[in-house]
């Protein structure tokens, strides 16, 4: 079955972390009222939980994402998304190698990879990738680890490799410390002339916000301004 194109315009990555849901709400509370602001990928991530809670959860969300149309996709968990049914996954550099993932998921699932260099990015783009997080794009208090902080330029450096070496239909999202305030600066300063970014990718400008609707819909307007040609 034909994969069918996917808005990346507002990507929306989950963390149920108390810090960064806050104590008193659910997270798929917190994922619809997303998706009414116009969220239009849903990612499961959930670094903590056992097999069968996350299998739970996921299955939760699907059954909403489904409603609105919206693909879900589970960070690191292969097994998972084939237990659920869901479209996707999304693997990073340490995680399951693209190909594994494809035998397992089949060739109609999204595999979304992240890139921290123009290096992975072509090397996820070699092995199959149908998608690229590439990031961080700032520092964040969501994920410490990031080996660097790419800034706009980084970002554009990748986009610009994508496109020197053919990939540049390959869709693109930023990740890392985004937010409304500073969408804008990433999808406009960050674009080669030839591509730009397909989207903004968000865990805390959403989960954390007071009004997660209002978050999903300003950045979803940004990222549509931001298409307008000069
Ligand atoms: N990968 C690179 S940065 C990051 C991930 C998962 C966390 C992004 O979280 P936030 O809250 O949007 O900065
Ligand atoms: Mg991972």
């Amino acid at each position: 079955m034909a994969k069918q194109p996917i808005d990346y315009s507002v990507y929306l990555v989950t963390d149920s972390t108390p810090a960064i849901l806050g104590a008193n709400r659910s997270l798929v509370q917190v994922v619809e009222q997303a998706l009414r602001g116009g969220a239009s990928v849903v990612q499961l991530r959930d670094k903590k939980s056992a097999h069968q809670e996350v299998v739970a959860t996921a299955r939760e969300l699907h059954a909403l994402t489904r409603r609105w149309g919206v693909p879900l996709l589970i960070n690191d968990r292969v097994d998972v998304a084939a237990e659920v049914g869901c479209e996707g996954v999304h693997v990073g550099q340490d995680d399951m190698n693209i190909m594994e993932a494809r035998n397992i998921l089949g060739h109609d699932k999204i595999i979304g990879v992240s890139a921290r260099s123009p290096k992975e990015a072509l090397a996820a783009c070699e092995a199959g990738a149908d998608y690229l997080g590439i990031g961080a794009v700032y520092a964040t208090a969501t994920k410490t680890d990031t080996p660097a902080i790419l800034g706009p330029e980084g970002v554009q450096a990748v986009l610009s490799a994508l496109v020197e070496a053919g990939y540049a239909s390959v869709p693109t999202v930023a990740i890392g410390g985004i937010d409304t305030e500073n969408a804008m600066s990433v999808l406009s300063g960050s674009q080669d002339p030839r591509k730009g970014l397909d989207g903004v990718a968000v865990v805390s400008a959403i989960i954390s916000a007071s009004e997660p609707m209002a978050a999903a819909q300003s950045l979803h307007s940004t990222v549509l301004r931001s298409r307008i040609p000069n």
